[in-house]
């Protein structure tokens, strides 16, 4: 008898890439995902490729269509572009409301069925997203209807993107020292470097790293902090003394800095994995370092009168609110506490190191506890269809 395969779903995800690397990290790990898990014939339209490159270096900046990982990726540069409803997929993401072309609209509209159209929010811990995750938004002229979808942390939203084996991978990395030693040292980490407390940095321009460099110097046990290149530039030149370039090291007191290459997003991984502590910033490497179940500190994307700062809030309400040493930690670093001019990292820093092994178990717990939400390419997909 012969069985007919069903067809295929198609589905396409529109990134616009507002600043740095978060936009298309987040809708690169979601394409791959969608197609190596779900099966899904995925085209990835993004804006800008050389963001896209410094985080997949196999992009080719200069290509208007290319496939990678079985994705089609197309360099998004006409908001003009005229479409047919057969170009139309049966899925359509805009990632953080970015406007779709108004021919794909217009062509949407004619598609029978019609497609779902998912707008992918940012992620916030604020209890408001649980009341909007999935509301639909008619459109004011078009029989079409557009649905939010908030990633989240909890069963109310649509939860963090995750792929499958990423728990396994990590704790085959994290049990097999060898592996651990020598991908650090294919970054250029020394030995003795490796045995120090070790420290990932990413974080925005306007972060304390000079005066969290002077506590670490005075620190009672040694710290190297790994930082990627071009990551807090201007604090790092001056430790250093010179250009902070990948490979370049210097150490003062109980510090070594260390500047590494920008790695691609797979390595990302496997430094927060290899680390004791993780300074993540933005979206996808906050999410990232939860995943890696290390503690971390967050550098939350700063917003206009300090909106950033109840979003922060907010998570910590969630993550933290009976570890004052993590809480005050993160606050200091945001510059979200009370009395900025009280900000005393030679405190704050033993403080935070004392309670190490809590805020490790803190990490592990709420690690467990994401994973009861699922993860959000499979919860997109469940809605998508129910919406058919
Ligand atoms: O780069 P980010 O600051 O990105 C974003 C964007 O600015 C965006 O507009 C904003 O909406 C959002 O923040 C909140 O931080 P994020 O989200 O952590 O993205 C960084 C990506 O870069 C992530 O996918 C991990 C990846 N990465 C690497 O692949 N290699 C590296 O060496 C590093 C440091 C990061």
């Amino acid at each position: 008898m012969h069985v007919e395969n069903p067809p295929t779903t198609s589905l396409a995800i529109f990134c616009k890439v507002v600043d740095n690397y978060g936009d298309i990290g987040i809708c690169w790990r979601l394409a791959r995902q969608l197609e190596q898990e779900h099966q899904i014939a995925v085209t990835l339209w993004v804006d800008d490729l050389r963001s896209f490159q410094r985080i997949c270096p196999d992009v080719n900046i200069h290509c208007d269509e290319q496939q990678l990982a079985n994705v089609v990726i197309k360099h998004w540069r006409n908001q003009d572009a005229q479409f047919t409803p057969d170009e139309i997929a049966d899925i359509v993401i805009e990632f953080f409301a970015c406007d779709i072309p108004p021919a794909y609209i217009t062509a949407m509209a004619m598609c029978v069925p019609r497609p779902v159209w998912l707008n992918l929010e940012g992620l916030t811990a604020e209890e408001w997203v649980e009341g909007c995750h999935t509301l639909p938004s008619p459109h004011p002229r078009l029989p079409l209807t557009k649905h939010f979808f908030f990633p989240g942390f909890t069963s109310k939203t649509g939860g963090l993107l995750l792929e499958a084996e990423l728990e396994q991978k990590r704790q085959a990395f994290q049990s097999d020292p060898v592996e651990v030693e020598n991908f650090l040292a294919q970054l250029g980490v020394t030995s003795s470097e490796m045995t120090a407390f070790k420290v990932s940095l990413f974080c925005y321009p306007q972060a304390a790293v000079t005066a969290l460099f002077q506590a670490w110097e005075e620190s009672d046990i040694p710290v190297t902090c790994l930082v990627p290149e071009g990551v807090a530039s201007s604090a790092v030149r001056m430790f250093l003394g010179e250009e902070a370039l990948a490979g370049i090291s210097s150490t003062k007191g109980a510090l070594t800095v260390r500047v590494l290459p920008f790695v691609p997003q797979p390595d990302y991984d496997k430094l927060l994995w290899a680390c004791d502590l993780n300074f993540v910033r933005g979206e996808d490497s906050f999410v990232r370092a939860q995943w890696a179940g290390k503690p971390f500190i967050w550098h939350i994307y700063p917003q206009d009168e300090n909106l950033h700062h109840v979003k922060l809030k907010a998570f910590l309400q969630r993550y933290s609110p009976d570890i004052a040493s993590a809480d005050a930690f993160s606050l200091a670093w945001n510059g979200a506490l009370n009395h900025e001019d009280l900000v005393d990292w030679s405190s704050i820093w033993p403080s935070f190191l004392a309670d190490i092994q809590k805020i490790t178990n803190r990490s592990i717990n709420w690690q467990a506890r994401l994973h009861e939400n699922g993860d959000l390419s499979s919860n997109l997909l469940r809605f998508a269809r129910s919406l058919k």
